[in-house]
């Protein structure tokens, strides 16, 4: 028997614990890994992207075809001016300041409204920052309006970070209106990215479709914007963007990694005192907030119900989640080679941060591998991968 066995045979007891005490201990769970996750959404605050374009360049067609959630159509539209809508949906962690009027004669008073606006997102808080903006300009356009040129000028001042998106684009390679707008903004930005947004059929003369054009670009898009961010943004960032996108699953993988090492150094904080075995169960609401992160990362809301069930089935224990904190602890140390023998019974610091690491890891590989599949991401697939890659 070894010394893991030893100390969880002797914990048997707490599974017997009368059904009030589970209850208030649930509760309790509930609550602890509530305020985790919670402390953690405030170290990593919504992104917010300020996009601008004439008006029918694409701009809420490109908005759904980057974020999950159909953002542009399904999103709650928040009118702040006449010019400036605030689009946010619940459980996207995005916020997504869609602005027209750039098409209009006198664009003077919208240009103030918008720079006024990112003013006053500068007074409130670092997390209500804007600071990237999409500055789209159709590719068909084939020109460059004063107004388009004036505002990046403007956005650039006001310590945006400016993408110019070509839209609509049908010609990649060699694209000559490419090579005007990267002239014409030289001065403002270089970061100039081409998109299509949706996919198109080319006709011949006889109106048969010759081939087809697909959705391209978006990657290029996607990781522009996350390099652009500032770091406290890139994780939901990476939260908001369809996992469609072959970018997007590397930032998402990325951010997974963000939220790991957040509640690994939460966990040595825990044991930097050892803590004895016996109350080993102190990481496990830690560690489900932990699973609860990177299960948003991948656009998978797993809430508190559900947290406890993946848990246990990645460690090979069963029973109410509140009352197998320590079995999951040990199931854990089954996945940390060496970490088997507790030396004198007590957890340090580094074993806690091993089996939260350990956790994670795993975890976050059988969501990338669902998604490398091409399958979709929901509870039991997520429970079934992580029990192939941990056979009890
Ligand atoms: N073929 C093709 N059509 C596109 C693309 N992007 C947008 N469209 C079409 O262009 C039209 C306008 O797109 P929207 O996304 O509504 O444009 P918008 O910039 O949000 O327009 P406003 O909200 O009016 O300012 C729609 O019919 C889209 O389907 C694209 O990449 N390729
Ligand atoms: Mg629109």
């Amino acid at each position: 028997m070894s010394d893991v066995d030893a100390v969880s045979g002797a914990d048997d007891a707490d599974l017997v614990a009368g059904h009030e005490d589970q209850t208030a201990a649930a509760a309790a769970f509930v609550a602890q890994v509530t305020e985790y996750v919670l402390d953690f959404d405030k170290g990593h605050p919504h992104a917010n992207i300020l996009i601008a374009g004439k008006t029918g360049v694409g701009k809420s067609t490109l908005i759904n075809t980057v974020f999950r959630g159909d953002m542009a159509e399904t999103g709650i539209g928040r009118p702040v001016t006449q010019a400036i809508d605030e689009i946010t949906k619940a459980d996207v962690p995005l916020t997504i300041i869609d602005t027209k009027g750039l098409e209009l004669a006198d664009f003077t008073p919208i240009r103030t409204d918008i720079l006024n606006y990112i003013e006053a997102r500068k007074g409130e808080d670092a997390k209500t920052y804007v600071h990237v903006a999409w500055l789209c300009i159709s590719d068909s356009s084939a020109r460059i309006e004063d107004a388009e040129l004036d505002l990046a000028k403007a956005l650039k001042d006001a310590g945006l970070q400016v993408i110019v998106v070509l839209t609509k684009v049908s010609r990649f390679k060699d694209n000559p209106f490419e090579a005007v707008v990267r002239e014409q903004f030289r001065d403002i930005t270089s970061d100039i990215v081409l998109v299509r947004a949706l996919s198109q059929n080319i006709y011949d003369d006889e109106d048969n479709v010759t081939s087809r054009q697909e959705v391209r670009g978006i990657d290029q898009l996607l990781n522009l914007s996350y390099i652009r961010l500032p770091e406290a943004q890139k994780y939901s960032f990476a939260n908001s963007a369809s996992i469609s996108h072959k970018k997007a699953q590397e930032i998402k993988r990325n951010e997974s990694e963000t939220a790991i090492n957040y509640f690994c150094t939460a966990a040595f904080a825990i044991g930097a005192a050892p803590i004895p075995f016996s109350d080993a169960a102190l990481l496990a609401p830690l560690q489900a907030g932990m699973i609860i992160k990177i299960s948003d990362v991948y656009g998978m809301d797993i809430g508190l119900n559900n947290v406890g069930q993946v848990m246990t089935s990645m460690v090979g224990v069963s029973g109410a989640i509140s009352m197998v904190g320590k079995q999951i602890v040990t199931g854990a140390m089954k996945l940390v080679p060496g970490a088997g023998s507790l030396v004198g019974g007590t957890i340090s610091g580094t074993t806690a941060a091993g089996l939260t690491k350990a956790l994670g890891s795993q975890y976050a590989s059988a969501l990338s591998e669902i998604n490398d599949k091409g399958k979709e991401l929901t509870i039991d697939a997520a429970i079934a991968a992580v029990r192939k890659r941990i056979p009890f």
